[in-house]
């Protein structure tokens, strides 16, 4: 197997290449499957990605290497893998020295300070003298600097939130989602530190060969993201209707206007914003749109 790698002279550790772009994704856990199917909306499939430690794609020159997400960032910066996918809350917890190259808008999280329901919390110089449990202390240690405060960081690993019950801590500094976590265990979020989500990282030595591979991932990932939360809808609308259904739906240049069979009548397809549909297709049924469609998006090229 070793012979079909080659050695890396542009770097300066001795390891190998398959001679492909190689991306480091989480093995299992929280980004596992969003990192795949994201792979998978531009292109890129993964044979049996829970079975593999590495792996070559098809539909791109690109191997996955699978990995838990606390190794992503070192394995990166030390160029074992030209890219990874992983949690910005890691990076920046571990100082990485990678290049953030985009954010993916999932995985989205923050890092929070909670405190006990009645502890009484009334302000930032509540914490002064307090024990915090954390697995986050870098990110914790500077805000606490940045705020003038001096209290006591408790590392923990796992199960954070129980600290305060199990009388190892006095509050905690943790990540929150839907913050539901926090509510069973007798928590309230009370301060938001650090906004997080699934980030693209890439080795900041990268050799030069797979640049223009990691250009085209990148052009396909903004195009993803672009046509994320976006619908497409055609309708049938009165020809006399037509400028006011244009200033509806200014799209991304103008709304493309086709011809109808019926007289005085033309076909209307443009790009919304998901959020706002329902509001457009109220303004446009008033003036006397019809056979209103609405399809998902798949990708925006710009
Ligand atoms: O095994 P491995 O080391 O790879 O994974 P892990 O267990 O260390 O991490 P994992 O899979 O739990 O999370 C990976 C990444 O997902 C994190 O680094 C974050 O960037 C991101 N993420 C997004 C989250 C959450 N949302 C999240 N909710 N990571 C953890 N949580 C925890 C949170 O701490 C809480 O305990 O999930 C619990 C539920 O959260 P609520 O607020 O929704 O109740
Ligand atoms: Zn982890």
């Amino acid at each position: 197997m070793k012979d079909e790698y080659k050695a890396c002279p542009e770097r300066s550790r001795f390891f190998y290449f398959n001679n492909m772009l190689r991306i480091a994704i989480q093995s299992k856990g929280r980004l596992n499957e969003d990192s795949l199917s994201m792979l998978q909306s531009i292109g890129i499939e993964i044979d049996d990605p829970k079975r593999k430690f590495l792996s070559k794609a098809r539909g791109f020159e690109l191997e996955t290497l699978f990995l838990r997400d606390d190794d992503i960032p070192g394995v990166v910066e030390a160029g074992t893998a030209s890219l990874g996918i992983v949690g910005l809350n890691e990076v920046v917890e571990r100082g990485a020295n990678v290049e953030i190259v985009t954010r993916l808008g999932f995985g989205k999280c923050r890092i929070s300070l909670a405190v006990p329901k009645n502890s009484g919390y009334d302000g930032l110089f509540w914490l002064e003298g307090k024990r915090i449990a954390t697995s986050y202390p870098a990110i914790l240690g500077r805000f606490l600097e940045e705020k003038g405060i001096h209290a006591t960081t408790e590392i923990i690993t796992g199960s954070v939130e129980i600290a305060p019950a199990a009388g190892i801590a006095d509050c905690i500094f943790d990540i929150v989602s839907s913050g539901s976590t926090l509510i069973s265990n007798g928590l309230i979020e009370v301060e938001r530190v650090f906004e997080s989500e699934a980030v693209l990282i890439a080795d900041k030595n990268m050799p030069e060969e797979y640049v223009p591979a990691l250009d085209e991932l990148l052009f396909r990932i903004e195009s993803h993201k672009t046509s994320r939360g976006m619908k497409y809808m055609m309708m049938n609308i009165p020809l006399a209707s037509l400028d006011e259904a244009t200033k509806i739906l200014p799209a991304m240049r103008s709304p493309s206007v086709l011809p109808l069979a019926s007289e005085g009548w033309c076909s209307l397809h443009s790009v919304v914003e998901a959020s706002t549909m329902w509001e457009k297709i109220r303004q446009l049924k008033a003036i006397g749109a019809e056979g209103i469609l609405v399809t998902d998006l798949d990708k925006i090229i710009l």
